[in-house]
């Protein structure tokens, strides 16, 4: 399991800094694209621990999800480029992955939008008496949306099995979270005081949130009700967008710097080494692996055809029309 862990962090790394260098340098992908650079650990290790029966769910930050659950690499890729053999038929973008096959329930853009609808999920794998977990992914800002609070409270009432992962990379766009939230109070200890138990983890240790994720999801299967994950992290790029932000940005040079040392990827080929003396060639080869997967993927999106205009419609509810 351990190499694993690496192995999956190391494949997101490829697949997302390659669409990152292609985004800015073909102007082929029109869509916002939210990169997890950087904060891989999270999703890869939470979704390791899922069984086959459970599904995903997250916001706008989802190719990591996606992708850490076993999501089709060339549908996501050609979604991205707005090709009708995307996992949305094109019309989605980045921020509207699904992939069923893979437990990945879909993804969506407006804030907290998706928590709820794994609530419900839950709520449906409880009354038919199904060990499944819904699990969702959201940031530390969407936590300040109202539906995440009625989200907890509800799940807590029903004891449902639901594991709410939050991603907190300290940012909401540019607004800090000290700017954000009281000072002294945390976003664990608001989410126990609904009665629902929560843990707070480095979201950088691969192994840390694996082994959390894992004790979390027993929990939920076993019918002690929802489990909350807050997992510390940090996004390397942009808010939206393929770029590296400037030295004398909102974050600050030092700030960014200190978490550019704690890259996920290489701290746990630094914890694995002494076991396994090969993890650095190792890694190495995934590496040149996966760049060749994603670049092989893009390439496929770039040959795919566009969606008819004549098929816009189709899917829609012809009583909406
Ligand atoms: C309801 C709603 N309000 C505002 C936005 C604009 N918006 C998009 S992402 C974002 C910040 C999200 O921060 P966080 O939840 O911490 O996730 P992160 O981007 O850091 O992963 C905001 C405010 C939105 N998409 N939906």
């Amino acid at each position: 399991m351990t190499h694993r862990l690496v192995r999956e962090m190391v494949r997101i790394r490829c697949v997302e800094e390659t669409l990152a260098e292609r985004y800015r340098d073909e102007q082929e992908m029109r869509t916002p694209t939210h990169f997890s650079i950087g904060q891989e650990a999270t999703s890869v290790g939470v979704c390791a621990a899922t069984r086959d029966t459970d599904v995903v769910y997250s916001g706008h930050r989802s190719h990591a999800p996606y992708l850490a659950m076993g999501g089709d690499l060339r549908a996501m890729t050609a979604e991205i480029h707005g090709r009708a053999t995307g996992c949305a038929a094109g019309r989605g973008g980045s921020v509207h992955l699904v992939d069923h096959a893979a437990g990945f329930g879909g993804s969506a853009a407006i804030l907290g939008e998706m928590i709820p609808v794994a609530v419900g999920a839950a709520w449906s794998f409880a009354m038919a008496g199904e060990p499944r977990v819904a699990v969702t992914f959201f940031g530390d800002g969407a936590t300040e949306e109202g539906v995440f609070a009625e989200s907890v409270n509800f799940a807590a009432l029903h004891r449902l099995p639901v594991l709410f992962v939050c991603e907190n990379n300290g940012y909401s766009i540019e607004s800090p979270l000290r700017s954000r939230q009281p000072e002294g109070t945390t976003i664990t200890d608001r989410v126990r005081s609904y009665g629902v138990t929560a843990s707070r983890v480095d979201g950088n240790d691969v192994f840390a949130v694996h082994c959390a994720a894992d004790e979390a999801l027993t929990r939920c299967r076993e019918g002690d009700g929802p489990y909350f994950l807050e997992l510390d992290t940090y996004r390397w790029r942009e808010h939206v967008g393929p770029n590296w932000e400037p030295d004398d940005g909102y974050r600050g040079k030092a700030e960014v710097d200190s978490w550019l040392g704690r890259c996920p990827i290489r701290q746990a080929a630094d914890a694995l080494r002494d076991t396994d003396p090969t993890i650095d060639r190792l890694v190495e080869d995934w590496y040149g692996e996966f760049r060749a997967e994603a670049a092989e993927a893009v390439e496929y999106a770039k040959a795919s055809p566009f969606p008819d205009v004549a098929d816009l419609l189709a899917g829609s509810d012809e009583r909406t029309r």
